[in-house]
């Protein structure tokens, strides 16, 4: 651990090197604020004015784990693969990994816990079903979604047995701009997923919630409700981004029929196959994940 000040809030990201974290970051730092940053890999040096500390360390060592998060205020939680992977891989990194967060902030005093869900926790719920409302019951894409449905239920335990203040977020697509008509959608920009993450570290008492992670696009199929009870007001709509994602996909996609009929769009695809990822992984250097 590298330490470089001593503000008087500290806010941990598990996988601040990744997509979102790396979004993340800036939009977090503040006057008054430490960011610890824990991650496998070695996180970009501090910007000018930016209270960080690095950790480099697994998400799966409890160790690590509960000495990062001593004194925190609140803990991201974000570390794990981000799309579809071997099952061994899931349940190790994105499950495993999600109980010892849990049970080091338990360990480490009670920090609140943001667990960065996803919409493939419920991605084989019809779209044609309108809003599944924000405790839509489980319905994973993949093993990628049945990890985060693992984590949810992880969440509600530490909540209701240790009482932990557990938020989980089912995020749409965070991405610095929807890149596709699906995002018009389902997109969290980067600025929201700060506004959101910030009214769970100001909320005065959390306890246990499970919100939908997206901004207020024009044609969002989710409830911003339980986000917004959070204190969450988003600013922002993919709808800017129309006209051009419509153009180039050369006009609105079909609602009924594949990938755009089931919530989690190309993630329900059954070619989204083991013998595909067997090949990815081996491709991948050893505990090398985004
Ligand atoms: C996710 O949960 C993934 O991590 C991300 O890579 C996107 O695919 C996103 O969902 C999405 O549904 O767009």
């Amino acid at each position: 651990m590298t330490r470089t000040a001593d503000p008087l809030q500290t806010v941990v990201i598990t996988g601040a090197t990744g997509g979102v974290g790396s979004l993340l970051r800036p939009r977090l730092a503040r006057p008054g604020r430490l960011l610890r940053l824990v991650d496998i890999a070695e996180p970009p040096s501090a910007a000018e004015g930016e209270a960080v500390e690095t950790v480099r360390a697994d998400v799966t060592d409890l160790d690590a784990m509960t000495a990062a998060f001593r004194g925190a205020h609140t803990v991201i939680h974000l570390a794990g693969f981000s799309l579809e992977e071997r099952w061994e891989d899931i349940l190790e990194v994105n499950v495993h990994g999600t109980r010892q967060v849990l049970e080091a902030a338990r360990r480490a005093g009670g920090p609140r816990v943001v667990f960065a869900s996803s919409n493939h926790a419920v991605g084989f719920h019809p779209r044609g079903d309108g809003d599944p409302g924000e405790y839509a019951f489980p319905r994973p894409d993949t093993h990628y979604g049945v990890g985060k449905v693992a984590g949810e239920a992880l969440a509600r335990l530490y909540h209701d047995r240790y009482g932990l203040d557990t938020v989980c977020v089912r995020i749409g697509s965070c991405q610095p701009r929807p890149t596709d008509t699906r995002m018009l959608a389902t997109w969290l920009s980067p600025d929201d997923c700060a506004r959101l993450m910030e009214a769970v570290i100001a909320h005065p008492a959390p306890g246990f919630r499970l919100v939908w992670g997206v901004s207020d696009n024009t044609r969002r199929w989710w409830s911003l409700e339980g986000a917004r009870e959070l204190g969450y007001e988003p600013r922002d709509d993919a709808e800017a981004h129309a006209a051009e994602l419509l153009a180039a996909e050369g006009g609105a996609p079909d609602p009924t029929g594949p990938p755009h009929d089931r919530v989690g769009g190309p993630f329900c695809d059954p070619a989204l196959d083991t013998d595909r990822l067997e090949e990815r992984a081996a491709r991948r250097a050893p505990r090398n994940r985004g």
